[in-house]
């Protein structure tokens, strides 16, 4: 199976990559030589994802997915969620958007936090909906410098390392996009077997 991955994050494209088992194959927009500024205008990490993945579906005809992606604080009444990599723009008074999580943070008891990806997926014309959402806390300074956004100052729980502590593999099993991906890859095989 073939999709294009309506995404302009070399990250994500790795993440997913890695998560998708042998007969599957994606195709980021820039390997496909679409050069596009998919917009997000919504509201919900659902509508994003469906609006990116249907401006590629008009635009290719082809199978395609896109994801939206945010990380939810309770404090913070769900900041920064479907505005995660905006957070920060206009203010730079902030080094990243990181570093305006860490100072909204501050002094407050509460640093509970939420990953959550939704997977738009639209093949042979209709469209389907996958979530997947990780548990943790915010750290109280950026560790480690793998992985991508936020990765550093995440914790999930059963774990004591922020996901910019981990190997890609580490952080895959815990990972909000890898559970929305092992979605994704039921409901393709299921069509598959049709
Ligand atoms: P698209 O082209 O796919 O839209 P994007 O980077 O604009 O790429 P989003 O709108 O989904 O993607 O932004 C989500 C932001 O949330 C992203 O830029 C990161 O800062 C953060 N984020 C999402 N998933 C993350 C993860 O697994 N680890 C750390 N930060 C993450």
């Amino acid at each position: 199976i073939e999709l294009i991955f309506a995404t302009n994050n070399d990250n994500k494209v790795r993440e997913i990559r890695q998560a998708l088992p042998e007969g599957f194959s994606i195709i980021s927009l820039q390997e496909a030589g679409i050069l596009k500024d998919i917009p997000e205008p919504h509201p919900t990490l659902e509508a994003n994802a469906t609006e990116k993945s249907t401006v590629i579906y008009e635009l290719t005809g082809k199978n395609c997915f896109s994801e939206d992606s945010g990380l939810e604080t309770a404090a913070l009444n769900g900041a920064p969620g479907v505005r995660s990599a905006r957070f920060a723009d206009g203010e730079p008074q902030y080094a990243s958007n990181t570093d305006k999580l860490l100072a909204l943070l501050n002094g407050k008891e509460d640093r509970s936090a939420r990953f959550k990806t939704v997977i738009s997926l639209i093949i042979n014309g209709e469209e389907a909906l996958f979530e997947g959402t990780c548990e943790g806390t915010i750290a109280r300074e950026p560790l480690g410098t793998g992985g991508f956004g936020y990765d550093p100052v995440f914790i999930p729980d059963g774990s004591t390392k922020t996901f910019g502590q981990m190997s890609l593999e580490e952080k895959q099993e815990f990972s909000h996009r890898k559970k929305a991906v092992k979605k994704l890859v039921v409901y393709l095989t299921n069509l598959a077997g049709k």
